[in-house]
């Protein structure tokens, strides 16, 4: 992997003659003797285009793109929140951040992670205090969000987890059994998302229990996991050869395919090299389903989950070998192919979907008959993204570009070698290091060419310096016209892996909450055993060590703003907020308890605690909610036991 173009092929190349000298030097394609010397001559080496220039041409962009204050945003972006856990909601073209979602994290201002509810639906793994999610992707039907679910994965302690988008909360959450670090996460795009497909990464050996450490035989191994998405409950498994990367669906409800970069099964980065190719695997979903039905399946250990042998020679895969340790896995909007990210390669292999039956009813003997073309773009290509026009941009990590290239004549070029034909349109370069990309609507079949977001790993010089750990750069495009416009970057907090855009007509939100609502439900139900009705009764129940404090809210007002309870209690406090009116949350906070939480317009939440402190002590609302919210208190007198 290095960049070994000369710098005057890199001044006299179109591209950077389009970008004004702008250096497309990556600094981390450094192996190159000019590079090195470069990066330490300048954060940027090369020739540099002036801040001035170009923050003149930022502010000229900037004018046809601005919202107004007060204006809405035309889509919603949904950014993943990498290692930091949560799912941040943006406002696009503008960029805003309007929201975000606690889902693997524990959130301060919300509660989630302390709360009754949020641990509730967190179940056992709610022990964990991290998370590291990637792939937020919502559900579909026909091919076109249906604006119900998003699901997002969790790559440090092997979850997926559910948002119900009506009221931007997660709502479910699995942890998935026999595997480590589940990473790609698509869904199933037709008819409608009825599983949600993640990949686990790592190989390791079954039973994984202390008796054998070898990853390298037969029972070394990781598997394929789809999940049906109504129940979050793993439907089954399926155990691959090598390793998983990313994945995603085809347009027929078919077939998902999922990129491996350790087909050498190594432990180690040098073995994860050693071969020119691994390969994409294509699952062939109906007979796989048809398989369990069945019955043709083990378990492993105490999980009920079927698994299914989908490894080298089963009729419910194929391997298709691509070049070298490919990364992203993108399905094109026009349903024609399967797309693999070649990272260590300078490619990208387009597997034709349409090839896939042949391939599995063995009218094709070579599985590299269905590669459609493999186009070469440049260094360290990662993700692709479409814009419903036949063109797909890939992000080129190493050289810091987007390549925006079209698919129709790259297939023309692959056939017809001798005919010199160009099908990359654009490279633009990006600040610094992509690594997803997305277009708006690109994962649907009504990919609409507008936004283009390009979340970039590093932003150096970028923005004002805030100490050794820098933030991550996202950087919007207005793809609508011929060229890539850069129109907005931005600085984000680690790290927005993946992205996705929808028109905010596709998303329908409740403001107040409902009183049936699900997410309460258990609250709700030992309500009901304490003969209390949340709405009204302020009461405190007393069952042996444990104390429930029933109250409702309403601003600038607790219903109960005195109880007392013995030292070793442990205590849950629930409060229902009554305050029927758009935005008027209240939140409950335990002086020196480390207990907070918000309350929502008709919600009711409840925190458990232990009373461990004989005293006096005052809680008080932590959501701003009245002109008289300060004086929005109560105290809990903790008798000595
Ligand atoms: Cu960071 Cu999709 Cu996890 Cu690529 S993944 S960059
Ligand atoms: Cu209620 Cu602040
Ligand atoms: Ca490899």
């Amino acid at each position: 992997m290095s960049d070994n173009k000369s710098d005057k092929e890199q001044k006299d190349s179109p591209q950077a003659m389009e970008t004004s000298g702008l250096s497309r030097r990556g600094f981390l394609g450094a192996s190159a003797a000019t590079g090195a010397a470069l990066v330490g001559a300048t954060a940027l080496g090369g020739a540099v285009m002036s801040r001035e220039t170009w923050a003149a041409a930022v502010k000229d962009a900037h004018a046809n793109y601005t919202v107004a204050p007060g204006e809405l945003d035309a889509y919603y972006g949904f950014w993943s929140g990498g290692h930091q856990g949560e799912v941040r909601i943006m406002g696009i073209p503008s960029m805003r951040e309007l929201m975000r979602i606690p889902v693997f994290n524990v959130d301060s201002a919300t509660g989630w992670g302390l709360t009754d509810e949020s641990k509730h639906i967190m179940g056992e793994s709610a022990k964990y205090r991290n998370g590291d999610c990637h792939h937020p992707h919502i559900s579909m039907t026909d091919g076109k969000y249906d604006g119900k679910y998003l699901f997002i994965n969790d790559k440090a302690n092997s979850r997926v987890a559910r948002i119900r988008l009506d009221i931007m909360k997660c709502d479910k959450m699995l942890t998935v059994p026999n595997v480590q670090a589940i990473h790609g996460l698509r869904l199933q795009k037709v008819p409608y998302t009825k599983y949600v497909f993640a990949n686990a990464e790592f190989i390791i050996p079954h039973p994984n229990d202390g008796s054998s450490f070898d990853t390298q035989g037969k029972n070394g191994f990781t598997m394929f996991n789809v999940i049906d998405a109504e129940k979050m409950e793993v439907a089954f498994q399926v155990i691959v050869d090598g390793n998983l990367d990313n994945t995603d669906a085809d347009y027929t409800g078919k077939y998902a395919a999922a990129t491996c970069y350790n087909s050498e099964k190594a432990t180690d980065l040098a073995g994860m090299l050693r071969n020119e190719r691994d390969w994409v695997v294509i699952f062939n979903i109906p007979r796989i389903e048809a398989a369990v039905k069945a019955g043709k399946f083990t378990t492993i250990g105490d999980s009920k989950v079927p698994v299914v042998d989908g490894r080298a020679g089963s009729e419910l895969t194929r391997y298709i070998p691509v070049p070298k340790n490919p990364h992203g896995c993108n399905t094109s909007s026009d349903g024609k192919y399967f797309i693999a990210n070649g990272k260590v390669s300078p490619t990208v292999s387009m597997i034709e979907i349409a090839k896939l039956d042949d391939l599995f009813d063995g009218k094709l003997k070579d599985p590299r008959d269905v590669i459609a073309a493999e186009p070469e773009l440049g260094l360290g290509p990662l993700h692709t993204t479409f814009d419903g026009r036949g063109n797909a941009y890939t992000t080129l990590f190493i050289d810091s570009q987007v390549a925006k290239w079209n698919m129709a004549d790259a297939v023309r070029a692959w056939n017809n070698p001798d005919q010199n034909i160009e099908f990359i349109k654009q490279k633009i370069d990006v600040q610094y290091q992509p690594g997803h990309l997305h277009a708006s609507l690109c994962e649907t079949s009504e990919a609409d060419g507008k936004w283009l977001a390009v979340l970039c790993k590093f932003s150096k010089d970028r923005f004002l310096p805030v100490g050794p750990l820098h933030p991550e750069n996202d950087q919007l495009f207005d793809i609508s016209g011929d060229e890539m416009k850069l129109v907005h970057d931005g600085p984000t907090f680690a790290e927005p892996h993946d992205c996705i855009m929808v028109r905010r007509d596709q998303i329908k939100t409740k403001k107040i909450w409902d009183r049936n609502d699900p997410f309460f439900g258990p609250t709700t139900a030992q309500a009901k055993k304490d003969g209390i009705t949340l709405e009204t009764d302020n009461k405190v129940i007393r069952d042996g060590n444990k104390v429930r404090v029933y109250m409702t809210s309403q601003a600038p007002m607790y219903g109960i703003t005195e109880f007392t309870v013995k030292q070793g209690n442990e205590v849950t406090v629930i409060v229902t907020n009554l305050d029927n009116i758009e935005d008027v949350t209240h939140g409950f906070c335990m002086v020196n308890h480390g207990v907070s939480m918000e309350i929502s317009p008709m919600e009711t939440s409840s925190i458990t605690f232990t009373a461990d402190k004989p005293g006096l002590h005052w809680y008080y609302c932590n959501w701003f909610c009245h002109a008289l919210h300060m004086e929005m208190v109560g105290r809990m007198l903790v008798e000595k036991a």
